[in-house]
């Protein structure tokens, strides 16, 4: 039987995890958090996520073994966070280096080491490498290195970890090959191997053509503002062209890949990313914009307490539990450096209290504002749009068809 050991059992690792458990690999999945592990290990899950539940299930009876201690297998699939330094936009790669040095400690001649985590490219010969060198390991004979980068959304991971295609860097082709027949125990798709470098940069890549074409939506949402087109109706003209694609504008770019990844090509390449650099800053400012189109509407309707103004959603997108650099904390971050205080939160997702004047229950939420701003287009909201009714109504995500409702 094949046997594997996934280290970080966070949004990636642990349907990672439960994905191979599911197709008849063994696995061990190892987390230092004691109290995520005993968790699991009673059968709680640590966040939603659709399928999430049955997968679990299905991982459990077959055998899934969740520990925090690294036991030996010959490959070691690594998924822990890969924090970015706000004030230098480097990738901080302490997690990875600690994983590596605990499967360093344990791990037999030969073994692989494949490393999932999203790097900024050229981490891995840059911080990697020359740790598994410093303990006197051989790369290629003692170890074998692999860059595994995951394409998994939130909110459809499951699915698309089955069917969405993989990358396989590898310094050996063979290594490669047989990782990817691992890969191939749940992936449908395509599984693509090439080198390690290919495989960091074209991960990022990934994620920067998003963010740009994202803040091209949003630039045009701007653009149309200033003279009262229609954004979407122009963008689902625009997408009937079969070479174009445009994204959807938004009240700005959250979660932990897309608004982080750029800046790895920014801070690495400063002279070279003028475009990327440009994205990154219109996605940003998206939150100072919805500000704006607030005092709008405060000003057309002679409301001046923002407590009277609720925000819907807290989470980075629809139907997640994930606050991660979600644009309703930025924009909560901007009211504050401008000492404007008291705007409400509500979000079904989130129902333990993370920011100030947050509420837990949607009516009492209602009860308090007169205008609202839709954040995030979570089905709750869309299912329960005639409640809205009576309020003034900003739609960031238009998803509301009233006459009388403001857009981005
Ligand atoms: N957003 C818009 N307009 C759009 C689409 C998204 O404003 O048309 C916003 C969302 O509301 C959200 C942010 O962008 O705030 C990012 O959301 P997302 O759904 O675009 O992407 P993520 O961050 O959830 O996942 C991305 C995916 N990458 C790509 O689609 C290229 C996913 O496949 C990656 O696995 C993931 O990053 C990752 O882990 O890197």
């Amino acid at each position: 039987m094949r046997e594997v050991s996934v280290i970080g059992l966070g949004y990636i690792g642990l349907p990672t995890a439960l994905m191979f458990a599911k197709s008849g690999v063994r696995v061990i999945a190892t987390d230092y958090n004691a109290k995520l592990v005993n968790s699991l290990k009673d059968g709680m899950l640590s966040f939603e996520e659709k399928g999430l539940e049955l997968l679990f299930r299905e991982a459990l009876s077959s055998g899934i073994e969740f520990t925090t201690k690294y036991h030996k297998t010959n490959i070691y699939i690594i998924a822990v966070p890969t924090p970015y330094i706000k004030e230098s936009k480097k990738l901080d790669p302490k997690y990875v280096i600690s994983a590596v040095n605990s499967v360093l400690d344990i791990c037999a001649k030969g073994s692989i080491i494949i490393i999932e985590s999203t790097v900024s490219p050229g981490s891995i010969d840059k911080y990697i490498r020359p740790e598994i060198e410093s303990r006197g390991f051989c790369i290629g004979e003692d170890v074998n290195l692999v860059h595994a980068p995951e394409r998994i959304i939130p909110g459809n991971m499951i699915h698309e970890l089955e069917y969405n295609s993989r990358t396989i860097g590898a310094d050996d082709l063979e290594i490669g090959e047989k990782v990817k027949d691992l890969y191939s125990s749940f992936c449908k798709s395509e599984i693509v191997v090439t080198d390690i470098r290919s495989a960091e940069m074209s991960k990022v890549v990934e994620n920067t053509y998003r963010d740009i074409n994202i803040a091209f939506a949003n630039e045009l949402a701007k653009i149309c503002r200033t003279d009262n087109m229609d954004v979407y109706e122009i963008i689902k003209i625009a997408n009937k062209h079969p070479r174009v694609n445009i994204l959807q504008p938004g009240p700005g770019v959250g979660g932990h890949c897309i608004s982080v990844d750029p800046w790895f090509l920014v801070g690495d390449y400063p002279d070279l990313t003028n475009m990327i650099l440009m994205a990154r800053k219109t996605n940003d400012a998206m939150p100072t914009h919805v500000l704006g189109r607030v005092r709008d509407i405060m000003r057309a309707h002679s409301i001046k307490d923002t407590s009277k103004v609720g925000l819907y959603g807290l989470t980075y997108k629809e139907n997640v539990d994930d606050i991660r650099e979600s644009p309703t904390l930025q924009l909560l971050e901007k009211m504050d450096e401008h000492l404007a205080f008291g705007v409400k939160v509500f979000d079904p997702f989130v129902k333990t209290r993370m920011v100030e004047h947050q509420f837990i229950n949607f009516e009492d939420f209602l009860n308090e504002i007169e205008i609202i701003v839709i954040m995030v287009a979570h089905d709750h909201i869309k299912y329960n749009m005639d409640s809205l009714k009576g309020k003034l109504i900003l739609d960031t995500r238009n998803i509301c068809d009233f006459d009388d409702v403001y857009k981005l």
